[in-house]
């Protein structure tokens, strides 16, 4: 018997669940079991509640009791009980998600390239700069390393921005991603980042979080050539050993400019527009200048401009097999910027060839279109199906508001399936499962701001509760939180820097069924139930890397559960 609970604990007036596990072989009776709640040292009971069995949870092929002790208010430390099994330990207060948005966030300064991080802000996790030298183009490299003797190649600055994951790798998709899921949550719950994360800007009089995706911004624009078209990655041919960033001494390379990265590009630089507008004119100047820029050379090169990695190369591909939806984003990232309706028309048109779904991962962005059209309505959270006169743009609001009610219905009806009351098919425990499932969350949030169904409000928190610990793997996802977190994230600055202490907040890939990792491949037994295939290895790069776009989400859900219309 395992009991898992949400190791970051629960909100005192909040729901409570647990889930109480055995596998599927060994339960004999579908018998309620009388669970307790006792002080975290195991002293006395001061609760108890039945679990209710609940089916063999599909996902897990666990025999599955789920407890609702939310009844039990009393703020402290506690732990569960029940059989002679213990869970680990759980708060009980009011700030929890207030309190875990700091470390979620502080990963972004963590993860900066191009300066050193001062003992004064990063503590133990101080280190030198890097990757201060300066980048070639593809070609230009390839050449030097053929012997050719190309005459005197030119060199680009494209220092800044923030490491892809834990490899050292920055990439412009994922990075236009994070970046937006991070503008976003700041329009919606500004409250909850009031909060310093003690960084070199902080105290700028700007929230630190818009500071930290300043940071990136300025190496994104750094990315776009003369011509608008923006690079599709920086990295080294080959991934880097596993040294402090500060030794990695690869070659950067640029390598080709693609639709993807230029479209998504043009879709960030024009939603940061507007965030900086009233912070740095010139800045929010310079970002929709460079936005216009990439949209221009959009409009010039109108097939797709494919990027795959070149014999050779093992660093992330981020490959695509469709821009239309990051041609959508920009198009509706525009409209916003500049009130230009030519750019409603051309996002009418994208969204008509763009799939039914309105992804909000690096790969499928239409939905990060919606979240521009219907920016306003979130804030205020109100549905306004009002007829604006202009009949496209209510046509384009109306198809989202009814796409993201659909998505977060299919997301309630997951959870609900789910013994452990994760938003997840059991086939979609894939690379980076633990993004689908707080993009999920991300759906549920925005419908709950539109249409206050508390049914989401409660599913949004049992994500957290499996991201945090009711999950068949056991552990809390996020490093450093909890009894039983993550501690050997695929991270190259946390395996090679010789801390004892792993850095907080960093959120685990996750369970995936298909790992490609050699580690995993041989450790994880053929058969083994997909929730379930979890490790907690540093080599194990498919089942615990970690991301700036895995972490992305996990600060929108923690800056919209600590906002205060929830409290
Ligand atoms: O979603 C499909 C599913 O429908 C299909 O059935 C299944 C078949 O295998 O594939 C699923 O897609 C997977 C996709 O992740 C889901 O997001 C792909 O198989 C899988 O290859 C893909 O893995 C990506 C991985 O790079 C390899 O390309 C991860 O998403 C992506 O997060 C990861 O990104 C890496 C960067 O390349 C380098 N930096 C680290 C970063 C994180 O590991
Ligand atoms: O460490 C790399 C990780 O960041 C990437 O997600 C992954 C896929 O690009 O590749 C990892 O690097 C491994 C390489 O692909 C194969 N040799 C071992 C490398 C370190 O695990
Ligand atoms: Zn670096």
């Amino acid at each position: 018997m395992n009991i898992y609970v949400n190791q970051l604990g629960y909100m005192a007036k909040g729901r409570k669940r647990a889930v109480l596990a055995l596998d599927a072989q060994a339960f004999s009776a579908e018998k309620d079991i009388t669970v307790f709640i006792i002080g975290q040292n195991r002293e006395h009971c001061v609760f108890r509640k039945n679990a209710v069995f609940a089916g063999i949870d599909k996902a897990s092929s666990d025999a599955v009791w789920q407890v609702d002790f939310t009844e039990f208010t009393v703020k402290g430390r506690y732990r569960l009980a029940a059989s002679g099994v213990f869970s680990a330990s759980f708060e009980i207060s009011d700030d929890l998600y207030k309190n875990l948005l700091t470390p979620l966030a502080k990963t972004y300064y963590y993860q900066r390239c191009g300066m050193e991080l001062e003992e004064k802000y990063a503590g133990i996790f101080k280190r030198k700069c890097c990757h201060r030298e300066k980048a070639l183009l593809l070609e230009d490299y390839q050449k030097k390393q053929s012997g050719m003797n190309p005459e005197p190649v030119q060199s680009y600055d494209v220092t800044g921005g923030w490491h892809d994951a834990g490899d050292y790798g920055r990439y412009t998709t994922p990075a236009a991603t994070a970046t937006a899921h991070l503008l976003y949550a700041w329009k919606w719950f500004p409250e909850s980042f009031q909060k310093s994360l003690d960084i070199p800007e902080s105290g700028s009089g700007m929230a630190d979080i818009l500071c930290e995706c300043r940071y990136e911004l300025h190496w994104l624009l750094k990315m776009q050539r003369e011509d608008g078209g923006v690079f599709h990655k920086l990295t080294s041919m080959r991934h880097a050993n596993f040294v402090m960033p500060c030794r990695d001494r690869r070659q950067m390379i640029l390598f080709p400019v693609s639709s993807y990265a230029t479209a998504a590009f043009a879709a960030v630089t024009a939603l940061a527009a507007r965030v900086f507008r009233s912070y740095d004119g010139a800045f929010s100047g310079s970002l929709l200048a460079a936005s216009l820029k990439a949209w221009m050379w959009l409009e010039e090169n109108v097939q797709i401009v494919d990027f795959h990695n070149p014999r050779g190369c093992n660093t992330g591909e981020y490959g695509d097999d469709s821009d239309t939806d990051e041609r959508l984003w920009a198009a509706a990232e525009l409209y916003r910027s500049t009130g230009d309706r030519s750019f409603l028309e051309k996002a009418e048109n994208l969204k008509r060839q763009c799939g039914h779904e309105p992804g909000i991962g690096w790969r499928n962005v239409s939905g990060l279109a919606g979240f521009a059209l219907l920016e306003d309505e979130i804030r205020d959270g109100k549905m306004t199906a009002e007829a604006d006169g202009f009949y496209t743009e209510s046509r384009l609001k109306q198809q989202y508001r009814i796409q993201f009610m659909k998505e977060a219905q299919k997301a309630f009806v997951l959870s609900k399936k789910s013994g452990y009351m994760a938003a997840m098919e059991s086939e979609e425990f894939e690379w980076g499962s633990n993004m689908l499932l707080l993009t999920r969350g991300m759906y549920l949030a925005v419908a709950w701001k539109l249409c206050r169904k508390q049914e989401y409000l409660d599913t949004v928190i049992r994500q957290m509760d499996y991201l945090l610990g009711i999950n068949a793997s056991g552990y809390s996802y996020v490093s450093g939180i909890g009894e039983k977190s993550v501690q050997n994230i695929h991270n190259r600055i946390t395996v090679s820097s010789g801390n004892s202490e792993i850095i907080p907040g960093y959120i685990s890939g996750g369970a995936n069924s298909r790992p490609v990792d050699e580690k995993a491949e041989w450790l994880i037994e053929p058969g083994t139930p997909p929730m379930k295939c979890f490790l907690d290895l540093w080599e194990c790069y498919s089942l615990n890397e970690v991301t700036i776009y895995w972490n992305s989400p996990a600060v929108f859900l923690t800056a919209f559960l600590g906002s205060p219309e929830l409290e």
